[in-house]
C-alpha cells in the first residue's frame, strides 16, 4: 500500500481531511494499478511496431523473441534509449525556450524582463566567443540568445559548454567511444531513428546512443538552461524561505505556480506585488496575495526570489485540496492530469500557459514574451476575482512548514566554503582529503508513490550525512528534505557525523545543500569539475569520491540525468532498475562492465539505508584508490548492512 510509506505530516492531514468525499488522489490511482504489469516493469514488452506488442517470457518457457526476432536485450535497451531521449528533449526544449526569450529581450520585444546578472551575461558571452567590449546588455543578450540557439542544431561541431568545460580525460573517453555529443536536436533525433523497428538491435550500441544523447543534455541543454536562467533571473545566493503546505495563507489569495520554466512565474511574482492588484485583493476581502511554488518552478523561484514552496510533485493535488488555492498556474513537465479532477471539487482555477502542455477541458492563457507582464497580471486578476468563491468553512491548511536555505551554486560555493578571503574549492578538497568529509553525494529527483512518497530521500540523506557525506540536492528531493529541516544548519548539523559537523559549523552551511531545479543538476557537473581542477582528490570525474542517487525517480528526465552522470564517470543509484531488469545482459552491462568503459556505473536499491551504504562503499573505494587519509573521527558507518 503506497500511502503507508508517506511520512509527511502536512500531506497526511490533507488526505485525512478529504476522506469519504470521493476525491481521488495519486495514491488511490496508484493502488488501483497494482499489481503492475510484470512485462512492463522488466522492460520486455515492445510496442515499436504493429506486429506487436510483443512480450518476452521472463521465465524462459514462453517466447524469447518478438515477431521480428528482437530479443529481451534489444527491447530493454531500446526502451531505455527512447526514454532517455525524451528526458533529454524535455530539459533541452526548456533551454531552447530561454534562448528565444533572450532573443526577444535583445530585440526589445519582451515585456517585463531585465537582465539581473549582467556580469554573468558577459562571462558566458565571452565563453561563447562573443566580444562584449563597449556593448550594451541588450546587444549581448541578443547575440548570446542566437548563439545558444545554434547549439541545438549543430550537425557535427562540438557543443561549446561541453568542449570548454568538461575535464580533458572525460572528453578523450567520449571521443574514443564515439559518444561525444553533437547538437542536442541531432542526438535526440538520431536516438529516435536508431530505436525504430528494424534499426539498432545491438544493446551495447543502444547504450552508446543513450549516453551520447544524455551527455548532450547534461553538458548542453540543461547547462544552457541553467546559465541563461542565472543571467536573466539572477544568479542564486543562499536565501532563507519556508517549505510545505503550511506556507499557504488563510486570509490571502493563494496562487500556485507549478512546472519548470521560470519565464512566466518570475513575472507572476513581480505582478503579485502590483499595487492595483493588491488593492483589488483587499476589495475582495483578502489581506494580500501569496505566490507559492510546486516542483521545479518552485525551486527556480525559491532560490532567486525566496518564494515559499507549497510542495513537491506529489503535493500538487494536495495543495488544491486545502481548499485555499484560488489558481494553480502550470507551465511544462510534471503536471499531473489529476489536478483537474482535484480542482473540480474545489473553487480552484487550473490555468495552463503553454501550448506544449495542454490539459483537456482546461482554459489556456498562453504565455508569450511580448505580453509577459500583461499575461501575468491577467492571471493574478483571475485568481483574485476567484477569492470570494473560496468556501472558508472547508479550508484546511495544515500548519506544517519548515525553514530552509536554498540557492547554492557551483560559483557561490567557493565563497561559502572558503570565505571571502579564500574563495576556492581548496577547503572542500582539503576536508575530503584529510578525512573530515568522506565525499560528496547528489541526492536528486522525484518523489514517487512506488517508493517512499518522499520518505526514502529523507532516510537516505540522514544516513549519508551521519556518515560524513556532504549532500547536494536538486528537484523534488531537495524540497522533500527541506520539509524535514535537512536544508538548515540549525536542524541538520546535529544529525551529521563529527567531521561533517565540524566543517558545517565552521562555515555555517547545512550538510545538505540546495543547488536548484532539475536542469541545475548541471551545476553538480560543474562543481565536480571544479573539484578536479582544484586537485588532490582525483584527476578526472571518475576518480572523485562522489556518488549520486535519485532513489524515488519517476520521470524520463531522471534517466537522462542519471545517464549523463554515469557517462561522465559517476556512480548513480536508482531505487528501481529503469525497466531493464528483464535483460540480464543489459543489466550486467550497465551495472558492471560499463565502469571499465566510462568510469561510471549504475546501481539499483530500493532500501534507503542499504542504498546509502552502497554509495558510501563506492566513495570509500575511490578514497582508497586515491590513498586519502582515513576518516578523522570514529564513524557510525558499518560495512556490512
Ligand atoms: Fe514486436 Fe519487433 Fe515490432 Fe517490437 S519491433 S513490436 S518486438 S515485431
Ligand atoms: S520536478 S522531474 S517530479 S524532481 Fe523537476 Fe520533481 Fe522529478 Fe518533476
Amino acid at each position: 500500500m503506497s500511502r503507508k510509506k508517506l511520512k509527511d505530516e502536512a500531506s497526511i492531514k490533507v488526505l485525512d481531511s478529504i476522506k469519504g468525499q470521493g476525491i481521488e488522489t495519486i495514491w488511490d490511482r496508484y493502488e488501483k494499478q497494482e499489481p503492475h504489469c510484470g512485462f512492463g516493469l522488466l522492460g520486455i514488452c515492445c510496442r515499436m511496431c504493429n506486429m506487436g506488442p510483443c512480450r518476452i517470457d521472463p521465465f524462459g518457457t514462453g517466447p524469447q523473441k518478438g515477431a521480428c526476432g528482437a530479443t529481451a536485450d534489444t527491447i530493454a535497451a531500446r526502451d531505455m534509449a527512447r526514454s532517455t531521449a525524451a528526458g533529454s528533449a524535455s530539459h533541452s526544449d526548456h533551454a531552447r525556450d530561454l534562448a528565444h526569450t533572450f532573443i526577444a529581450i535583445g530585440k526589445g520585444t519582451a515585456q517585463g524582463y531585465s537582465i539581473r546578472d549582467p556580469n554573468k551575461l558577459r562571462v558566458i558571452a565571452r565563453e561563447y566567443g562573443i566580444s562584449v567590449e563597449n556593448k550594451k546588455d541588450k546587444e549581448i543578450t541578443l547575440e548570446l540568445g542566437e548563439k545558444a540557439l545554434k547549439e541545438f542544431g549543430k550537425q557535427d561541431d562540438e557543443q561549446l559548454t561541453l568542449s570548454k568545460r568538461a575535464p580533458k580525460k572525460q572528453q578523450e573517453i567520449w571521443k574514443s567511444l564515439n559518444i561525444y555529443p553533437r547538437g542536442i536536436d541531432r542526438e535526440v533525433v538520431e536516438t529516435l531513428a536508431r530505436t525504430h523497428e528494424g534499426m539498432d538491435q545491438d544493446y551495447k550500441n543502444l547504450v552508446q546512443t543513450t549516453m551520447r544523447t544524455a551527455l548532450a543534455d547534461g553538458w548542453g541543454g540543461s547547462m544552457v538552461a541553467t546559465e541563461l536562467s542565472d543571467i536573466l533571473f539572477g544568479s542564486p545566493q543562499p536565501i532563507r524561505a519556508r517549505a510545505n503546505l503550511g506556507v499557504l495563507k488563510e486570509d490571502e489569495v493563494n496562487i500556485i505556480i507549478h512546472g519548470h520554466e521560470p519565464t512566466l512565474s518570475d513575472v507572476i511574482v513581480t505582478a503579485s506585488q502590483d499595487k492595483e492588484l493588491l488593492e483589488l485583493a483587499k476589495s475582495k476581502g483578502a489581506k494580500g496575495i501569496t505566490v507559492a511554488g510546486i516542483c521545479c518552478t518552485a525551486n527556480e523561484m525559491l532560490m532567486r526570489r525566496g518564494i515559499p514552496v507549497a510542495g513537491t510533485f506529489l503535493q500538487q493535488e494536495l495543495a488544491i485540496m486545502t481548499g485555499a488555492v484560488e489558481a494553480i498556474v502550470v507551465d511544462i513537465q510534471c503536471i499531473m492530469p489529476g489536478i483537474v479532477q482535484a480542482a473540480s471539487h474545489f473553487h480552484t482555477k487550473v490555468i495552463t500557459t503553454s501550448s506544449k502542455a495542454s490539459l483537456p477541458g482546461v482554459g489556456c492563457i498562453e504565455f508569450h514574451e511580448d505580453k509577459a507582464l500583461d499575461t501575468a497580471k491577467r492571471i493574478i486578476r483571475l485568481a483574485v476575482e476567484n477569492y470570494p468563491n473560496r468556501k472558508q468553512d472547508i479550508v484546511n491548511i495544515p500548519k506544517e512548514s519548515m525553514e530552509l536555505i536554498a540557492g547554492f551554486t557551483a560559483e557561490n560555493i567557493f565563497y561559502n566554503l572558503g570565505g571571502k578571503f579564500r574563495a576556492s574549492y581548496r577547503p572542500l578538497n582539503e576536508n575530503i582529503a584529510n578525512g573530515r568529509i568522506r565525499g560528496v553525494a547528489g541526492v536528486v529527483g522525484c518523489d514517487n508513490p512506488r517508493m517512499g512518497s518522499g520518505s526514502y530521500h529523507i532516510e537516505l540523506v540522514k544516513e549519508l550525512i551521519k556518515n560524513d557525506v556532504l549532500v547536494v540536492q536538486t528537484g523534488c528531493a531537495a524540497l522533500t528534505c527541506a520539509k524535514e529541516g535537512l536544508l538548515t544548519p540549525e536542524a541538520a548539523i546535529e544529525m551529521s557525523g563529527d567531521g561533517l559537523k565540524e566543517v558545517c559549523k565552521t562555515v555555517g552551511i547545512p550538510p545538505a545543500l540546495h543547488v536548484g531545479s532539475c536542469v541545475d543538476n548541471s551545476r553538480i557537473l560543474i562543481a565536480c569539475t571544479e573539484m578536479v581542477k582544484e586537485g588532490g582528490i582525483g584527476n578526472s570525474l571518475d576518480e572523485l569520491p562522489v556518488a549520486g542517487a535519485a532513489i524515488e525517480w519517476m520521470s524520463e528526465k531522471a534517466m537522462a540525468i542519471g545517464w549523463y552522470f554515469v557517462a561522465s564517470g559517476a556512480f548513480v543509484l536508482f531505487g528501481t532498475p529503469m525497466r531493464v531488469a528483464g535483460s540480464q545482459a543489459v543489466f550486467d552491462y550497465i551495472t558492471k562492465e560499463i565502469e571499465n568503459i566510462v568510469g561510471g556505473k549504475w546501481a539499483f536499491e530500493e532500501d534507503p539505508i542499504k542504498a546509502a551504504h552502497i554509495m558510501i562503499d563506492h566513495i570509500d573505494k575511490k578514497r582508497k584508490a586515491l590513498k586519502l587519509a582515513p576518516m578523522l573521527y570514529k564513524q557510525p558507518y558499518k560495512v556490512a548492512v
